[in-house]
């Protein structure tokens, strides 16, 4: 059994005695004793097997030894096991209703019955809660708020909106005056495109006070747990933000612990060990030394932790970027020297995905104009909707060719400083036909196909709709290839490794749509497009000005694929992608 399963089952066993009222104390002993078995580097089944003395370990104590024993010879704990027979599971949910403490929860579970979040709500809206003792209208009121920031606390939060509030957090946090050093880690800092909760690191001068600070944050509505150097909050929104106190010596260590992913970390961990050293959230030390035994970066054999990279120096290794870390390619590519320089939001030239006023945009193509000239890009392709998409306005030919029309005027202009691409995303029919003929399609300097329409469809049928369209002459790329909506809505059905076999085949190139709701492809299949050499093109598929300031979540998407400028095709010049697509390898 692994050391976080065993943190796991002991936290349990604290909410379900909390639950029942237990003694605080011996709370804080399972909790502490978690906390201590997560972040320990040795394992506590392989100690427990060895006949090991647990009690010797920092934080944890004869209790929690007792049952670590009990979990790791039996796989279980007969006492969590008696708690759940009197306790349903989703009484647990209760908890996590501000201002809702366990002894109120059993209260309501005792004498009304209620087991979850929704019975609870309909207790509180059937005003039968404020007749309990200890319980009043007002409660009733704050419980019902309470429920509504419960029962989103499970949702994963796109990037955007983590993005949104770690910019809120971080400018709030800087007014106090204790603040040395502040990080975000966690899935944040991996550029995840979701993210479950926030994981804050922070250096002070004193640490209360910037835990106040925190505390006293606006839309913090529930201070979940607050100790000597964590303070775990929900917002308003239901966002949990987890903040620990690290000190100067073990600030680059704990970063690259609470930064992950986890698998990461334990090959981390391995190779330290076969260097006879141990890193942990403290520091990186030598194996038996004092600094080692007691975790405490100021005493004998304590190697690094400063900074981050220290860390993965002292185990002979280049510092690896965040994104990076999810134990892919990137301990084979540090072992080779070969750590790739990552795609920068710098490098990209062109827009080639975007909506106007024609189709589902709000802006004109004369303001799209001005706004990427605004953030530096040297070309854009205005893609409106094809005639199918009629609820977006979608184009007639006739009204394309008008629109193109309108572009060589413009073009004329613009004197050749900026170049505006006659273009169109052309939905891929649910009869595998493009939906403009093919003569128009020919005049186009640039052509997205999309599926919109028939994602109900089979495996088979969709992606032979999809390898229709890349064997189309004037189709030069896919648009966001899996139809995915973040949270909203799955992938529809599609080969997408027979998508990609099939662009190489025929020249073509697949989207990365960096829209926060799609990220689509994923990181996952832009490596895979990667390694079959396909590039990317990294596009807003804005349908405002503002939709550019996206294009920063599409390259860090494409940064977890472990893409650089040369697998991205609008880091080059429209030349130089018209030479691409002609299959002229001269132009850059
Ligand atoms: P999330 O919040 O679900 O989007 O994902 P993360 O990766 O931010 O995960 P989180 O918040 O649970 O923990 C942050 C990092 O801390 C995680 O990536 C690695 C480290 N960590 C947390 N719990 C454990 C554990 O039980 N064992 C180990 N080895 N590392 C852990
Ligand atoms: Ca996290
Ligand atoms: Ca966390
Ligand atoms: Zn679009």
């Amino acid at each position: 059994m692994e050391n976080g399963k065993i943190a796991d089952r002991l936290e349990h066993l604290a909410a379900l005695l909390e639950f029942q009222g237990a003694n605080p104390f011996r709370l804080r002993a399972y909790r502490q004793g978690a906390e201590a078995i997560r972040a320990s580097a040795t394992a506590v089944a392989a100690a427990v097997e060895s006949g090991e003395d647990l009690t010797a370990w920092a934080g944890i104590g004869d209790s929690v030894a007792e049952k670590c024993r009990e979990l790791v010879q039996t796989g279980q704990l007969q006492q969590i096991q008696e708690l759940e027979q009197q306790i349903p599971p989703t009484v647990l949910d209760l908890l996590r209703v501000p201002n809702l403490g366990p002894k109120k929860a059993a209260v309501l579970f005792r004498d009304l019955g209620i087991e979850n979040l929704d019975q609870l709500r309909e207790a509180c809206q059937a005003q039968k809660v404020r007749g309990l003792k200890g319980f009043g209208a007002k409660t009733e009121a704050l419980l019902l708020a309470g429920i509504e920031i419960a029962a989103q606390a499970n949702l994963r939060w796109r990037i955007n909106d983590a993005d949104q509030m770690v910019h809120a957090l971080r400018e709030h946090l800087s007014a106090c005056s204790a603040l040395q050093r502040l990080e975000f880690a966690g899935s944040f800092r991996r550029g995840k495109e979701t993210v479950g909760d926030l994981d804050l690191l922070v250096l002070a001068t004193d640490g209360a006070a910037v835990m106040d600070q925190l505390a006293g944050f606006a839309p913090v509505a529930q201070v979940i747990a607050r100790g000597g150097t964590k303070l775990s909050v929900r917002l308003d929104n239901g966002f949990q933000v987890d903040l620990r106190l690290v000190g100067p010596k073990s600030f680059g260590a704990a970063l690259q612990y609470f930064t992950g992913s986890q698998q990461h970390n334990v090959e981390l961990r391995h190779r330290a060990k076969q260097r006879d050293l141990k890193i942990n959230e403290w520091g990186v030390f030598r194996l038996g030394s004092p600094a080692e035994l007691a975790n405490d970066p100021d005493l004998d054999g304590w190697v690094a932790g400063r900074e981050e990279a220290d860390v993965y120096a002292a185990v002979g290794l280049p510092w690896i970027d965040p994104r990076l870390r999810e134990l892919r390619d990137e301990y084979a590519w540090a072992d080779r020297d070969a750590l790739p320089r990552l795609i920068q939001v710098s490098d990209i030239r062109g827009d080639l995905h975007m909506h106007t006023v024609a189709s589902d945009g709000e802006n004109t193509i004369l303001e799209m104009v001005a706004a990427a000239r605004e953030r530096g890009l040297d070309y854009i392709a205005i893609t409106d909707h094809s005639q199918r998409v009629s609820v977006a306005a979608g184009l007639t030919p006739e009204r394309l060719l008008r629109q193109w029309e309108e572009i060589d005027r413009l073009n004329a202009t613009l004197g050749g400083e900026f170049r505006i691409l006659k273009s169109i995303e052309c939905d891929i029919l649910e009869d595998g036909r493009m939906d403009l003929p093919d003569d128009v399609l020919a005049r186009a300097d640039w052509v997205m196909a999309s599926v919109h329409f028939g994602i109900k469809q089979s495996r088979e049928q969709i992606t032979a709709r999809i390898l229709g369209a890349i064997e189309h002459p004037s189709v030069s790329a896919i648009s966001h290839p899996t139809g995915r909506l973040i949270n909203r809505r799955p992938a529809y059905e599609v080969d997408i490794p027979a998508v990609i076999e099939h662009a190489a085949k025929h020249r073509k190139i697949l989207e990365l749509n960096a829209s926060p709701k799609r990220l689509d492809l994923d990181d996952l299949h832009v490596r895979m497009a990667r390694l079959a050499g396909v590039p990317i093109v990294i596009s807003t598929d804005s349908h405002a000005v503002g939709g550019f300031d996206n294009l920063r979540f599409g390259v860090q998407q494409a940064q977890r694929g472990g893409l650089s400028r040369e697998h991205v095709i609008n880091t080059r010049s429209w030349p130089g992608i018209q030479a691409w697509l002609r299959g002229d390898a001269s132009q850059d």
